[in-house]
């Protein structure tokens, strides 16, 4: 219930004080799905700590590096999760950063701190900690594949708004059921309305740890669960597993995709077969979300990535050249707003390359404002294959690939040649019967795909290796292909 929420997170708070988490301390925080997730956070936040979201999948190199970017002072990491001991990456972690003073482990807690122990202590509700509202709340990590992510100050009035409004815009109430299926620390789940967004309407909030359709599906029908969040590989597999799944969702009004491209086919196929409420969120950690609207036609659910939130989010498309793009033309998105950050944490060379000189975010991503304000995500800025001379944008290529009806997901990734500098992998899941390469071409052909952006090589494979949110990691598929 809210009220044991409430008094599990003051106890946990002073917990943490008495271990000497002050005021202002960054903490990593690494638990995977469950209550003890929004405890911890609450707690965290009560004790003026700013968290640090870490993804359940992260390991040694990023959270090494997060703990040396933020300097936190503390670890919160379940003993085991998915067979990996958090307890020895912890070990490993404290040889190399002195500042980690304490770890703290839910469960079996080894050589450290216990999470319940932390938990037991006496709460001491003092008179509220008054934080800057301007100042950081957490720090989210960045969603690149490209190096390691980067640390995101979220401040409080930013993300408290980023929640508020994105439940009002979701039309979440207090009987609502929200189901946190992806990682709770990503942005997503968290803020969008997520968590934070169901816990400020007086929702119920549902923790799944294992996504897949076998397990959300019954966790769905228990708990007459009402809205999520998904990205679309994971949502492609729950549309694909109404066909054999004993138990499919039927109290799902709000289905909420994003975090990387869904494609219009697959949308139908969606509100077909899980909910007529399909929402598609293209939003990023460093701030911006745009949202298609609940009532929206179908069309508009099917074919665009929403528009922005705030009426204050200032978008600008801009070509090369950094010129304005007129609508409907492709170009790099640029944006500046209330709940969109100045800068990353402790990152000046990143944060010289990432915002203009105005301040805008450089988003890194391809964009096409239609007349009507709606945004299509086309692809990202850096994602084309130098092939022979002739720049081939990998979004546009998977695109078509994803309309042929044999593949259900598809990559097109750069892998270097000696004469062409770089040449053309499709790294594709069949569905049905796979096609060959001259039979694939031969499609792409037809719908108009030039000579030169068709694929070389053609890589069957089982599944396409996915980020710690879900998404396809292109830079691990590459990685594959050359090993
Ligand atoms: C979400 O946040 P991040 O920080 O993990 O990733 C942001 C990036 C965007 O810059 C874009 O490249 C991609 O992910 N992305 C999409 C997309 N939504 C995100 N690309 C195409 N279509 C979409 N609908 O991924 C995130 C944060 C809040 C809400 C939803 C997603």
């Amino acid at each position: 219930t809210y009220a044991e929420l409430d008094e599990r997170a003051d106890r946990a708070a002073a917990g943490l004080a008495a271990l000497g988490i002050a005021s202002g301390d960054r903490v990593l925080l690494q638990l995977p799905n469950g209550c003890e997730f929004a405890v911890a956070l609450f707690a965290l936040l009560r004790a003026g700590a700013i968290p640090v979201m870490c993804l359940p999948g992260h390991r040694a190199a990023e959270l090494g590096h997060f703990a040396a970017v933020s300097g936190a002072t503390a670890l919160l990491i379940p003993d085991t999760a998915q067979g990996f001991d958090h307890r020895a990456m912890a070990q490993t972690l404290l040889q190399d950063r002195p500042v980690l003073r304490h770890v703290i482990v839910d469960g079996d807690r080894g050589p450290f701190v216990s999470w319940s122990q932390v938990c037991a202590h006496p709460s001491q509700r003092a008179a509220p900690k008054t934080a800057d509202p301007g100042s950081p709340a957490l720090l989210l990590v960045s969603g690149g594949t490209t190096g390691l992510p980067k640390l995101i100050p979220r401040t409080h009035d930013d993300y408290v708004y980023n929640a508020t409004a994105s439940a009002e815009i979701c039309g979440l109430t207090g009987d609502d059921v929200y189901l946190v299926a992806l990682p709770a620390a990503h942005n997503f789940p968290l803020a969008c309305p997520g968590l934070l967004g169901a816990v400020a309407v007086g929702a119920t909030t549902v923790f799944v740890n294992d996504p897949s359709p076998e397990s959300a599906f019954s966790a769905i029908v228990r708990h007459g669960v009402t809205a999520t969040a998904l990205v679309p590989a994971l949502v492609n597999l729950w549309a694909q597993a109404t066909e054999w799944e004993p138990e499919t969702p039927t109290s799902l009004r709000l289905l909420q995709v994003g975090g990387a491209k869904l494609e219009a086919d697959d949308a139908r196929r969606i509100r077909e077969t899980l909910t007529p409420g399909l929402q598609q969120v293209f939003g990023m950690a460093e701030g911006l979300l745009c949202y298609t609207r609940p009532g929206d036609p179908s069309e508009l659910v099917d074919r665009t990535q929403g528009r922005p939130l705030s009426a204050d989010d200032e978008l600008r498309i801009v070509d090369d050249a950094g010129l304005a793009v007129p609508d409907g033309t492709e170009g790099e998105l640029l944006v500046r707003g209330p709940y969109t950050i100045n800068g990353y944490f402790r990152a000046e060379s990143d944060n010289a390359r990432s915002f203009d000189p105005d301040g805008f975010y450089r988003s890194g991503d391809l964009v096409r404002r239609r007349a009507d304000g709606y945004l299509e995500v086309t692809g990202r800025v850096k994602d084309v294959i130098h092939r022979g001379g002739e720049t081939v944008a990998a979004g546009d290529l998977e695109e078509h690939l994803h309309a042929h009806p044999a593949i259900l997901s598809a990559a097109a990734i750069a892998l270097p040649d000696p004469y062409l500098g770089e040449k053309i992998c499709a790294a594709v899941v069949f569905a049905g019967t796979p096609v060959t390469l001259t039979e694939l071409n031969d499609y792409l052909d037809q719908r108009g795909v030039a000579r030169h952006a068709r694929p070389d090589v053609l890589t069957p494979m089982t599944a396409l290796p996915t980020t710690a949110v879900g998404k396809i990691d292109k830079k691990a598929i590459a990685r594959q292909l050359q090993a």
